[in-house]
């Protein structure tokens, strides 16, 4: 027999048929990835309940050697939770129960397949709110969420997901389960699993539930879409209101291509009535009044064309929606090649005006959309028109970011995608102790094999 068939029957004999999913077309749905630009096909996609059935899973591919892609909302954007070499996609969506809410110290444990908004609405329930917000947050769950350490819209707050992991629950490569979900946050017992396990990326084991920090809930917010005359102009604009805006939730830049794309798409009005190139969507609260104390931030920079503030929920969402909707408006033009980069402030400005033509150097009938996170240094650059497996512009791109003093992933993670340019961020010996971990926790390589880490 096959070995993909003998571990189905395993564990179908184990967890009973409905675990354990065969159909074609089922299993095509946890193919692609949600670009479009990476699939495969799947022998089988599994369906465990429970940190034991995780377990279940784990030590039935040993047996068999059947290497495991997890998957939670499937919304990565680099193929990092991808079967494209015929690996079994163990969807852990099942396990979305969220557990021993502490109200008083705030904190909570949240079961790998928890939506992150299910996670903010439990938060908020118990008076606290979570620090991690992004687009996909009604499907993107917490074990992709910890296995890429996705950074999102509140970053210049509260950071990325590792800042709220306080634990986590997984089932190693190893076949170990190992749960440390502790109800204290400060805590130094050693190695930090949970923070080594939050960006593996799946390499390393199966994350199953993750204690999670809260953060206060913001007081009232005011949101503003601000258009300025230049790239440099919106990224110092950032600087000055990281430094001098307290309360300071989100920092989002977009530029004007992008916003008549989201525009074509939304049949969203103009944003502003005068014509920016670059626009930055800022938002914050805390204040006793937030539309006044934001308006004075927006009017002290250099630089402002035109600026709308808003503070009712339906207007905010509106200024959001210029924002949110770029990846799903870029989609529509066609698979993107994803770059999530972060550079140096210093860097950032040139580099965004920079990159088109450096992609048009090696692309010249692509087009390049920037967008992101202003206040980190993460610009999200997406490019459309190329071939699926074009490598030229990531060679070009990331080598720029490299040279700038940058970083190639952000937030979503090294996935497939970049895997082959690793060495740009991280030293050969960095890569060797990398190695060493991987070797350690997944010895028999069935963990997520073909992300992160560059064939040998
Ligand atoms: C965002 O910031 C996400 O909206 C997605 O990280 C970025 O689509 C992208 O490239
Ligand atoms: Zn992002």
């Amino acid at each position: 027999m096959h070995a993909a068939d003998a571990f189905v029957a395993a564990l179908r004999a184990d967890l009973g048929p409905d675990r354990v999913v065969t159909d074609p077309e089922v299993a095509a749905t946890h193919a692609v990835d949600w670009t479009g630009r990476f699939h495969g096909v799947p022998p089988a996609v599994v369906r465990p309940r429970t940190v034991d059935e995780v377990a279940a899973v784990v030590a039935t591919a040993i047996e068999h050697g059947i290497a495991l892609v997890p998957q939670g909302g499937n919304t990565g954007l680099v193929g990092g939770a991808t079967p494209c070499d015929g690996e079994v996609v163990v969807d852990l969506r099942a396990l979305a129960a969220v557990t021993d809410v502490d109200p008083v110290g705030g904190q909570l444990t949240a079961g790998a397949g928890t939506t992150v908004a299910d996670v903010q609405a439990a938060a908020r329930g118990a008076g606290w709110a979570y620090g991690v917000d992004w687009a996909a947050r009604d499907s993107a769950t917490v074990g992709g969420s910890v296995a890429t350490d996705a950074g999102g819209l509140r970053f210049v707050r509260h950071g990325s997901t590792r800042r709220q992991l306080l634990g986590v629950e997984a089932v190693l490569g190893t076949g170990a389960t190992i749960r440390h979900l502790p109800a204290v946050e400060k805590d130094n017992t050693g190695y930090d699993l949970a923070a080594l396990l939050c960006g593996s990326e799946g390499t390393l084991g199966l994350v199953t539930a993750a204690r999670l920090r809260l953060v206060p809930p913001a007081g009232p917010l005011a949101t503003a879409l601000v258009g300025f005359a230049s790239t440099a102009a919106a990224v110092e604009a950032a600087s000055v209101l990281r430094r001098s805006l307290a309360g300071l939730e989100a920092v989002e830049l977009v530029l004007a291509d992008g916003v008549a794309l989201v525009r074509s798409v939304t049949g969203l009005p103009a944003p502003l009535a005068a014509e920016a190139p670059v626009l930055l969507l800022v938002e914050a609260g805390d204040h006793v009044d937030p539309e006044r104390r934001l308006a004075e931030a927006v009017a002290g920079l250099d630089g402002v064309l035109d600026a709308a503030v808003a503070v009712d929920g339906p207007r905010r969402a509106q200024l959001w929606r210029y924002r949110e909707e770029h990846t799903s408006a870029i989609s529509t033009v066609g698979p993107p090649h994803k770059f999530d980069v972060t550079l140096p402030a210093a860097a950032l400005a040139a580099f965004i005006d920079d990159v088109p033509d450096v992609v048009a150097a090696v692309a010249p009938s692509a087009r390049t959309w920037c967008f992101g996170h202003a206040a980190d240094g993460n610009v999200h650059v997406n490019v459309t028109g190329l071939a699926p497996d074009d490598e030229a512009v990531a060679d070009v791109v990331l080598q720029r970011v490299a040279d700038l003093g940058g970083s190639i992933s952000a937030e979503h993670g090294i996935g497939r995608a970049k895997r082959r340019w690793l060495h740009l961020a991280r030293t050969p010996s960095e890569v060797g102790a990398m190695r060493a971990i991987k070797a350690a926790l997944d010895p028999h390589g069935l963990c997520n094999p073909a992300v992160l880490l560059p064939p040998p």
